[in-house]
C-alpha cells in the first residue's frame, strides 16, 4: 500500500465547517479519494485507533476529543502517499506546521489538529482496515 494512505478530517475541523476546504487542498495537491466516510467514533473505537498512546499522559482527552463529533475518514492515493501527505497535513503542533499546511492552516492546539495522516505504510493499511472493508476499497 505505498502508493496509499489514510486520514481523518478531525471533528474541530468538521465543526468549524472546514472539511470541504480541506478535502479540496487534498484533492489539488495530487491525491485521489479512493474511500470516504462521514462517522462518529465511539469511544471504544477511538480507544483501540489510538491504542499506541494509552500510556501517554494525553491518551483520554485524545479520545474524549476524537469522539466529540463526526469526522471524515478517507483513503488517499498518490506516489510516495504517506510521506508526500506528512508534509501536506504539517507538524502535529499547528504552531510548528510549515506555512500552508493543513495544521497551519486549519488547526488551533496540538489536540485539537484538524487532521491525521498515517506515519508508515504499515498503518496506512491498518488505519484504512479500521475503517473500510475490501468491498469499500477501489
Ligand atoms: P501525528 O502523527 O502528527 O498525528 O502525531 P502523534 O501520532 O504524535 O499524535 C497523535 C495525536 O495525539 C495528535 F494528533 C494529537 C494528540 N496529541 C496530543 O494531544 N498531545 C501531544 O502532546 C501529542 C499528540
Amino acid at each position: 500500500m505505498s502508493n496509499r494512505t489514510f486520514t481523518m478530517i478531525k471533528p474541530d475541523a468538521v465543526a468549524n465547517g472546514h472539511a470541504g476546504k480541506i478535502l479540496d487542498h487534498i484533492i489539488q495537491a495530487g491525491f485521489s479519494v479512493v474511500a470516504l466516510k462521514y462517522t462518529r467514533l465511539t469511544a471504544e473505537q477511538a480507544g483501540a485507533f489510538y491504542a499506541v498512546h494509552k500510556e501517554r499522559p494525553f491518551y483520554g482527552e485524545l479520545v474524549n476529543f476524537m469522539t466529540s463529533g463526526p469526522i471524515y475518514a478517507a483513503i488517499l492515493e498518490k506516489d510516495n502517499a504517506v510521506a508526500d501527505f506528512r508534509n501536506v497535513i504539517g507538524a502535529t503542533n499547528p504552531e510548528q506546521a510549515a506555512e500552508g499546511t493543513i495544521r497551519r492552516l486549519y488547526a488551533k492546539s496540538i489536540d485539537a489538529n484538524a487532521i491525521h495522516g498515517s506515519d508508515s505504510d504499515e498503518n496506512a493499511e491498518i488505519e484504512g482496515r479500521f475503517f473500510f472493508s475490501a468491498f469499500e476499497r477501489f
